[in-house]
């Protein structure tokens, strides 16, 4: 990336309807936390720029759907996402339940090239709630899933509290760029085969570029 540009990362946030989406979001963006809970409509987006290396720079566009829109994906809305966090509530397990729905939903809709190594990040929010009485689903529970569905990395957050929110979103900042970073090495490889494939003649009085098969260059 040029230096001085930021990279615009596209992240959609999907989970059961009330686990706490807008409230990491709005906590994380905003720094506000209501007890209100008011489900979304529609699907709106945040932006929050953030610094990850000394000279890199990343703008977080962070998705917040509603519960229509997860029930009928749009895919022309998912395709292109970067990431996707998928949310449940530690104190409810129906909402545990629905993660593989929302994996295996978000990875028949957005279509991504590589749906092994798609970047996924799963929160286990409301950590917070009755001082951890009242969770359901443990930290092991909720780690071996995520290990045993590609790897996913996994945290425990609490919007409320404002616990572990800023070092989730930093770190699915980086696994997107670490990813942006290994694709683009690939590009450039193969660029560079490609550049390497085509031989010049310099003895001819013309100089004429033949590629490997032969043929003449365009
Ligand atoms: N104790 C506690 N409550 C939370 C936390 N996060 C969210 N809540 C509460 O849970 C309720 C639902 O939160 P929302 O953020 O609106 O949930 P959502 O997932 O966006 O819900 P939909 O928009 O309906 O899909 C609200 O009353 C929040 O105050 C948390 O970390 N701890
Ligand atoms: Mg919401």
């Amino acid at each position: 990336m040029a230096p001085g540009r930021s990279l615009l990362l596209k992240v959609i946030v999907l989970g059961d309807s009330g686990v706490g989406q807008t409230s990491l979001l709005d906590q994380y963006v905003c720094n506000r936390f209501s007890l209100q809970h008011e489900a979304t409509i529609g699907k709106d987006f945040l932006t929050k720029e953030i610094q990850i290396e000394d000279d890199e720079n990343v703008i977080l566009q962070l998705w917040d759907t509603a519960v229509q829109e997860r029930q009928s994906l749009d895919p022309y809305f998912f395709r292109g996402a970067d990431c996707c966090v998928l949310v449940f509530d530690v104190n409810v397990s129906k909402s545990f339940d629905s993660l593989q729905y929302w994996h295996q939903e978000f990875l028949k809709q957005a279509i991504p090239s590589d749906p092994k190594t798609f970047p996924f990040v799963v929160l286990g929010n409301k950590v917070d709630m009755d001082g951890g009485s009242s969770r359901v689903v443990s930290e092991k529970e909720a780690a071996e899933w995520c290990a045993s569905n590609g790897n996913i990395p996994y945290f425990e957050t609490s919007a409320k509290e404002d616990y572990n929110v800023d070092e989730a979103f930093f770190t699915i900042a980086k696994i997107v760029v670490a990813k942006e970073h290994e694709l683009d090495r690939i590009l450039s490889e193969e660029k560079e085969e490609e550049e390497s494939s085509t031989w010049s003649f310099e003895n001819c009085e013309e100089t004429e570029e033949v590629n490997v098969d032969g043929r003449l260059s365009p």
